[in-house]
């Protein structure tokens, strides 16, 4: 039997076509029939299929025993043991002593992250971590200066756009993120082939660099880099005054500071000759559309939150913001910034981290500190953890400290489809269901759709074993603490007003009890493509949508000249004295240590996805395995030939990774793929396939943070090289 269904692995969420024999499934491939993606799909997606299969996957409740092994208990025994020993832990050090850390797989679900949330909100703790200050929180405070909220992120309107740059990112192997475009690929090479360019600013001669143009940056250059482009647009008359002055307030605070960043003042910041950064700012500034779109490239930095409001800044001042081509605000089915903002998820700043004085973003706080907030005694010491889908032992800076602050704790608990690094010290393993074993809609990706989108599944195949899906494991374990995840979820926030009664009807059957179907189907037919409860017949429902597997096409673009009724008081505000600080920290960044000459950079594959693609049948490969991306000349100063082990010392930790030598990566840079390190978790090919943990290396130390966003320091930090020892 074929079923219609799509992957959730990332942004582009491709339409898959699974095959199904007596309950299992068999294998995937794309669907195109797919309005969006049209058939296309990566090498993972269609992996996924051993995943769901997978004889090393946790099917089954598993508890720790005195041994240290794990034993399989049920469901019931499970949940009532942990509600026990997490009551006693509340009981004894108040809520505030109880923490969450959710991983990016839950950003791929419709339910997982409201019921983490809601289950945090409703205890009462501080104590919420996520991928985020690895990957986007950053971005989320860029946003929230100058936009008023978190969520409101513009994307690249790249097939209208006759010059997109691109910052940070690698789309070719990552597919695209923070943005959801189908084959991207296809997208950029449209832009060429109608006359337009496609500029690529990275450290490394990427997949997407070879592909179109390539601006070799110094790693963390980036800050540097955009001033000294505003710098030529502002002196040399390039900037577009009316569309500052219609759409925005604060420009000169950025333009003033901007006259100290000429290209030719900031060579040994960018590493690139001046002429080629004062051609770039022209000819950005005089296309018929350009879009600027950045990525964890841009967002790991030491000054990630300024790069982030500089790149869309780069884009007001050329007159290409919310406007055909340029960088566009999208709104999905369910707009999620105002649903985000309705839930009281859209915050920045409302509280601060107990360790470190961080501001909480969408009410999360930066994971690095979770070992000092475990380790520092006092109110509101962390003494027990619950971690869903993630693994930051591989993904978080300062693994070693994390680790061992584990083993502190009270309680561990993980909520997981494997076994992985970070469960060593787990006292329970929830198996939690793969995407293929449950309902779904990508709610986080319906305002970033370059092509107004939206698609339902119902679960392919049944969970395997005893697995569940996962917002059934959070409200189980909410329930048994004695409140739900949603109770403090008003109706107001999913239906309208003028929809509350006929809304009421849907859910008095129910007692109330919330679903994620259907909390996605009330924010569907109540948002602007609804069926508004019947009184728009054909406007969109789950329903609706379970007629159209395949997904619906809602407009053909992003809609434009919507900024003032999107963003907080109209007009992009640049004011911000946050925006100032970041300013003056860029102006008195000291120059780099010399004890660290390198810088170690990341890089993304196309058959990994973080930490955990590394059980599929390719990985027994042995040429697929973690390699350090070397210039040959700062090889041969080390002594080192292609595949030599090389020594990374950083102020903080150490590593080794064999060297693979290319001239793709700018002398002093080294590049190596983060989520390896496998050796003695549940996943039996990928500790085979081993590597090492390079957040070993980079730092969780406090004042490593990026002090706007906790933002982790991960693009350009300061190493030392060495030829290991033999
Ligand atoms: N195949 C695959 N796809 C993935 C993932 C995966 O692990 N594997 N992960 C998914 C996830 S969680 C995310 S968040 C996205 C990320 O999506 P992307 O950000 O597009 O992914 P990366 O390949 O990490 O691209 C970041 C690029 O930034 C460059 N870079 C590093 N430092 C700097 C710097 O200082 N300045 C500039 N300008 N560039 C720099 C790196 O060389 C790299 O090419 O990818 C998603 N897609
Ligand atoms: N040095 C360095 N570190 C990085 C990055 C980098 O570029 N450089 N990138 C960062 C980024 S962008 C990200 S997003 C983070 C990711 O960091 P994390 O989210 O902490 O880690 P992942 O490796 O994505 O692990 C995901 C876990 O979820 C499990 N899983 C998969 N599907 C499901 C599901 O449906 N339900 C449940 N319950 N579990 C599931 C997997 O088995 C795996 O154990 O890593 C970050 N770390
Ligand atoms: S690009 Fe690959 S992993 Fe991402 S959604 Fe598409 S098939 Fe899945
Ligand atoms: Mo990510």
């Amino acid at each position: 039997m074929e079923t219609v269904s799509f992957c959730r692995i990332c942004e582009p969420t491709c339409g898959m076509i699974a095959t199904v024999e007596e309950g299992k499934l068999v294998s995937l491939r794309p669907d195109k029939d797919n309005p969006v993606t049209k058939g296309f799909s990566c090498p993972k997606g269609l992996e996924m299929v051993h995943v769901v299969n997978d004889k090393d996957r946790v099917i089954h409740p598993l508890r720790r025993t005195s041994d240290g092994t794990f034993e399989q208990i049920s469901w019931e025994t499970a949940i009532s043991e942990i509600g026990q020993r997490l009551r006693a832990v509340r009981d004894r050090h108040g809520a505030e002593s109880i923490g969450w850390y959710v991983g990016n797989p839950a950003g791929f679900s419709h339910s997982h992250g409201i019921w983490a949330t809601g289950f945090v909100k409703g205890l009462g703790t501080k104590h919420l971590y996520s991928a985020n200050t690895q990957d986007t929180s950053s971005r989320f405070v860029a946003s929230a200066l100058i936009y008023g909220s978190p969520l409101v992120i513009p994307v690249p309107d790249v097939e209208r756009s006759d010059f997109v740059l691109l910052v940070g990112t690698n789309p070719l192997v990552s597919r695209g993120s923070i943005m959801s475009g189908g084959n991207l690929r296809e997208k950029y090479n449209g832009v060429v082939a109608r006359g337009g360019r496609v500029v690529v600013v990275d450290p490394r001669r990427t997949e997407t660099a070879r592909a179109y143009e390539h601006i070799g940056v110094r790693p963390d250059g980036d800050a540097w880099l955009l001033m000294a482009i505003l710098h030529v647009i502002f002196t040399e008359g390039l900037a577009d005054s009316k569309a500052i002055a219609r759409q925005s307030k604060g420009i000169d605070i950025i333009r003033d500071a901007a006259l100290a960043y000429s290209p030719e003042a900031v060579i040994d910041r960018t590493g690139l000759p001046a002429h080629e950064v004062r051609q770039l700012a022209r000819d950005l500034a005089t296309a018929k559309s350009a879009a600027v779109h950045g990525r964890t490239g841009a967002c790991l930095g030491r000054h990630a939150t300024l790069v982030n409001v500089l790149l869309d800044t780069l884009c007001l001042v050329t007159g290409n913001l919310d406007r055909p081509g340029g960088l566009v605000f999208g709104e999905g089915p369910i707009n999620f910034a105002s649903f985000g903002s309705r839930i009281g998820a859209a915050s920045y700043a409302t509280a601060h981290s107990r360790v470190g004085g961080f501001p909480e973003v969408i009410g999360h706080m930066p994971a690095p500190l979770m070992a000092e907030e475990i380790n520092t005694p006092g109110p509101g010491q962390l003494r027990a953890l619950i971690v869903s889908a993630g693994n930051p032992v591989l993904s978080v800076p300062g693994s070693v400290e994390l680790e061992q602050a584990l083993h502190r704790l009270d309680l561990q608990v993980a909520i997981d489809i494997y076994l992985n690094e970070t469960h060593r010290s787990a006292d329970y393993i929830l198996p939690a269901a793969t995407m293929y074993e449950r309902d779904d809609a990508v709610l986080v990706a319906l305002d970033l759709h370059l092509t107004p989108f939206m698609q339902w599944t119902d679960a392919v195949v049944p969970p395997r074993g005893q697995a569940r899906p996962d917002w059934e494991i959070i409200d189980d374990i909410a329930r048994e603490l004695g409140f739900s995840p949603l109770a403090g979820l008003p109706l107001s926030a999913f239906v309208p007003k003028r929809f509350a009664r006929l809304a009421n009807k849907l859910l008095s059957p129910l007692n109330g009890r919330l679903t994620p179907e259907l909390v996605v189907d009330l924010l569907l037919r109540s948002g602007k493509d609804g069926d508004w409860f019947g009184l728009r017949p054909g406007g969109l429902s789950v329903a609706a949508l379970r007629k159209e597997p395949h997904g619906r096409v809602l407009a053909p673009h992003i809609e434009t000249g919507r900024l003032r009724s999107r963003i907080k008081g109209g007009r992009v505000d640049l004011a911000d004295r946050r925006i100032q600080e970041a300013l003056r920290r860029l102006a008195n960044e000291q120059q780099p240590d010399t004890e660290y000459p390198y810088r170690l950079i990341g890089r993304r594959e196309i058959r990994t996805h973080n930490s955990w693609m590394h059980n599929t049948p390719k990985h027994l490969d042995p040429k697929r395995r973690q390699r350090a991306l070397v210039n040959p000349k700062d090889a041969a100063e080390l002594g080192i030939t292609d595949g030599d082990v090389v020594r990374i010392i950083s102020a903080t930790g150490a590593g080794e990774v064999p060297a693979a030598l290319t001239d793709d990566v700018r002398q002093g840079t080294i590049a190596v793929p983060h989520g390896w390190g496998h050796g003695d978790a549940g996943w039996q090919i990928a500790n085979a396939a081993g590597g090492t943990n390079v957040n070993a290396i980079n730092s969780p130390r406090v004042e490593d943070l990026e002090p706007l966003s906790g933002m982790s320091h991960m693009s350009g930090v300061p190493v030392r090289l060495e030829a290991a020892a033999r």
